[in-house]
Formats: structure tokens, C-alpha cells, sequence
């Protein structure tokens, strides 16, 4: 695959006849300089200098932020179909992974593709997650398990920025399951965690590869003594921490990673009020995953109406991985945070903007139009901000601009 991300055409300039969400009859123009917005505001109110810039016309698009999907596993060897089958037959989540699938299964076939090879699958996923208007993503390790793998993957992840002109967080996921070498062996888990947190995580966060550190907390992954070890590595590196928490069961994940200031966590169906009251007064950020839910055909739902009575910040994402939410759309987990956790349409667009930018720590650049921000933006071809929730299966894109460049779209000639 061919990208040329540098050769886009610029962005600058002003952006006329546009519409914010549910600001009917209103008319905004967004000047763009450098990459960088100047100014927005009513056609109006415009000051004169701009007038003279070269103009993009709107055509009297709606214009959201760039969307942020802020929970991925992006890059991955191989796929897993045949668990998608073993479910239908009645097997569970947990069932599969005890039979050798689950997250070992993308192991293997991760340990074994090249750089080249995973660059080239993870771009192609990437793609369609861009042609959305998606600006920022999270691409989390955890399928290399040892040293040269997960790097393998962190690798990808950063090429994966340059190459598509995408801002990407890269987060190490070392501690998501036991090693197959690991397994069995007498202290296998204690000795997999040491080797997590003495040697990969300062190894690679060294070398530049880690923006976050997250856990996979749970009953068939690491337990919370074990996730608490983790944390501590990563605090001494200054490293931001995230956690998959309260996902099968409640595990009390959440309560803790509050307690080292987490940037969010995320999964969270069996959180209770006591984990709630701790990401509020962290400030931590719910990330909910609604693919997940239903590809596991989950009935526990989040406790989304606790966590909207305490002020709880809650974004919306993907969770693309093999196993158990191979979507890539993140259009459709809007849908889903509506018609399956009842949030309102407002509610799952801020979850795909500001607030998933706010579980990236990315909130004083990405998930809000403003003054000063790199131009990240997206023109709809939608009348009512409400359709970005309503419709599903279609991509309603008229253009994408991303880093000050018109990435996508009808602008582009
Ligand atoms: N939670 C998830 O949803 C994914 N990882 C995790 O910790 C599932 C990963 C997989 O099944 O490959
Ligand atoms: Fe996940």
C-alpha cells in the first residue's frame, strides 16, 4: 500500500457555510492557518483580514470535531473466526479461552508475522476507522507477550502515525494474558508480572514506545495484587495508567486504578457505586464498549444512569480486537451506546470526541473545535446532528481534515 499523507492538500484557508450539532439555523466559518485553527465563529463576526484567504466551501455541512476512538487493539496477527463459530455452538468467552483460544490464539499468530506484515493488516483496519473521520486513536499492545513482540507491535503502532498522518497513543499491554510459556509453570503469573514490570515496560518505554500502561484485571487474566504491581512500574516512569476493569466480574479494578489517577477505565459492565465515587473524584474517565457487549452477547449492562448522576465523564469506543469486538466502524459503537446503554445522542457524540480525547490525555489538543488546536475536523453530509447516532452501515462523510490536511473528502480538489 502506497500513503502519501505529506502530499495531501493543506487545509488553510476558510471554511464557509458550515452548521454545529443542534445549533439549528445557525452558520459557522472555521479559518484554518498553518494546520492550526485561527478562528471560528458566525460568518458575521468575521474579522476582515480573513476574507481575502482562499476559501473550501461548506455546502452547509454539519462539522464535528475529528472523532477519537480511544480504545484499540489495533495491531494483530491472523484473525478468529473459528471462536465467533465455537460461541454459536453455546461455548463462552472464558470456555474458549480455556480450550487455548481467547488472546493466545492472536499470540501465536502475532509472535509469528513480520513488522512489514502486521503494518500492512493493522493499515488496512486503520483505513477504515480514517474514512469516518476518525483523528486520534489508542493502539494498545498485548498480543507479543514477551520483549521483541510486544516492541514488534509498539513499532507498528508508531509507523502506523507517520504514515497515515493520525495521532496514535500507544499503550503497553503487556500484563493481557499468561504467556503459553508462562502457563503452568509454579509461579508462572508472578514471575510473567516481574519480568512485566522490570524488564519490558522500562525497556520499551525507554526506547520511546509507551504513552499509557494498561492491565487486563480479571478473573482469567491478572488479579488485582498483580495489577497494583503494574501500576507502581508504571508510576515510576512517569507513565499514565489505564485499566480493562470490572469486565466479567467486579473485581474492584476500578477503586485502585482511581487511586493512581488513571486516565480511564474501561469495559467496566460490573462497576459498582464504590468504584463510581473513585473515578469521580479521580476524574477518570468511563470508556465504554459497547462492540464488546455485544459480540459477547453480554446482559450485564453499565451502570450508565450512577455514572451520569455522579458526573462521570463517559466516552465511547471501538475496543477493535479479534476476539471479541472485531468492528470497525466507530459510527456503529455510537448506535450501539444508544440503543444498547441508553445514552443520549449527545451524550455517546461527546463520548467519541472530548471525552475520549480525555482518556488519552490528548484533551488540550483533540475533541473540541477551538482556538489554537490542530485542525482536525469532519464535514457530514447530515442535516440533524442526531443521524451521526440514527444511521448505521453507512459512512455519511463529506470531508475528513486531519492535521491541517484535507485527508478525505469532496474539498480534496
Ligand atoms: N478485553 C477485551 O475485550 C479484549 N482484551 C481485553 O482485555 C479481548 C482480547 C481478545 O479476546 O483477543
Ligand atoms: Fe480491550
Amino acid at each position: 500500500m502506497t500513503i502519501s499523507f505529506d502530499s495531501y492538500p493543506s487545509a488553510d484557508g476558510l471554511w464557509t457555510d458550515l452548521r454545529l450539532p443542534f445549533q439549528p439555523g445557525t452558520s459557522v466559518a472555521i479559518v484554518v492557518e498553518h494546520g492550526i485553527v485561527r478562528w471560528i465563529g458566525s460568518p458575521d463576526s468575521m474579522p476582515k483580514d480573513f476574507s481575502g484567504l482562499p476559501t473550501h466551501e461548506g455546502g452547509d455541512a454539519l462539522v464535528t470535531p475529528g472523532l477519537v476512538d480511544c480504545h484499540t487493539h489495533l495491531v494483530y496477527g491472523g484473525q478468529r473466526a473459528n471462536e465467533f463459530a465455537m460461541r454459536l455452538a453455546g461455548a463462552s468467552y472464558e470456555e474458549v479461552a480455556k480450550a487455548g483460544g481467547g488472546i493466545v490464539a492472536s499470540v501465536r499468530a502475532t509472535r509469528e508475522a513480520s513488522e512489514d506484515e502486521l503494518f500492512s493488516s493493522a493499515s488496512h483496519r486503520l483505513q477504515s476507522l480514517l474514512s469516518e473521520g476518525v483523528c486520534a486513536i489508542e493502539i494498545k499492545s498485548g498480543y507479543g507477550l514477551a520483549l521483541e513482540h510486544e516492541r514488534k507491535q509498539l513499532r507498528v503502532a508508531r509507523r502506523l502515525a507517520r504514515a497515515h498522518g493520525v495521532t496514535v497513543r500507544t499503550t503497553f499491554l503487556g500484563a493481557h494474558a499468561l504467556p503459553p510459556e508462562y502457563a503452568g509453570r509454579p509461579h508462572g503469573s508472578r514471575d510473567y508480572i516481574d519480568l512485566v514490570c522490570n524488564e519490558m515496560l522500562p525497556a520499551l518505554a525507554a526506547e520511546g514506545l509507551v504513552d499509557a500502561v494498561d492491565v487486563f484485571c480479571e478473573r482469567i487474566a491478572f488479579s488485582l495484587a498483580e495489577t497494583e504491581q503494574v501500576f507502581k512500574a508504571a508510576q515510576a516512569l512517569g507513565l499514565p495508567i489505564k485499566l480493562h476493569a470490572e469486565q466479567l466480574s467486579d473485581m474492584g479494578g476500578a477503586a485502585l486504578a482511581a487511586r493512581y489517577d488513571a486516565l480511564s477505565c474501561d469495559h467496566i459492565e460490573h462497576l459498582s457505586q464504590a468504584g463510581i465515587d473513585a473515578m469521580r473524584e479521580a476524574g477518570t474517565v468511563a470508556v465504554l464498549l459497547p462492540g464488546a457487549f455485544y459480540t459477547l452477547r453480554d446482559t450485564q449492562l453499565p451502570p450508565i444512569a450512577a455514572l451520569r448522576a455522579a458526573g462521570v465523564p463517559m466516552a465511547v469506543s471501538t475496543d477493535h480486537n479479534p476476539g471479541t469486538s472485531p468492528v470497525l466502524s466507530l459510527l456503529l459503537m455510537v448506535n450501539m451506546a444508544c440503543t444498547l446503554f441508553r445514552l443520549t445522542v449527545p451524550e455517546a457524540i461527546d463520548g467519541v470526541t472530548v471525552h475520549a480525547a480525555r482518556a488519552l490525555g490528548l484533551q488540550e489538543t483533540h475533541g473540541t473545535l477551538a482556538v489554537g488546536r490542530p485542525a482536525n475536523f469532519v464535514l457530514w453530509d447530515l442535516q440533524d446532528a442526531a443521524e451521526l447516532a440514527y444511521w448505521f452501515g453507512q459512512r455519511p462523510v463529506r470531508t475528513v481534515v486531519r492535521q491541517g490536511k484535507i485527508a478525505l473528502g469532496s474539498n480534496r480538489t
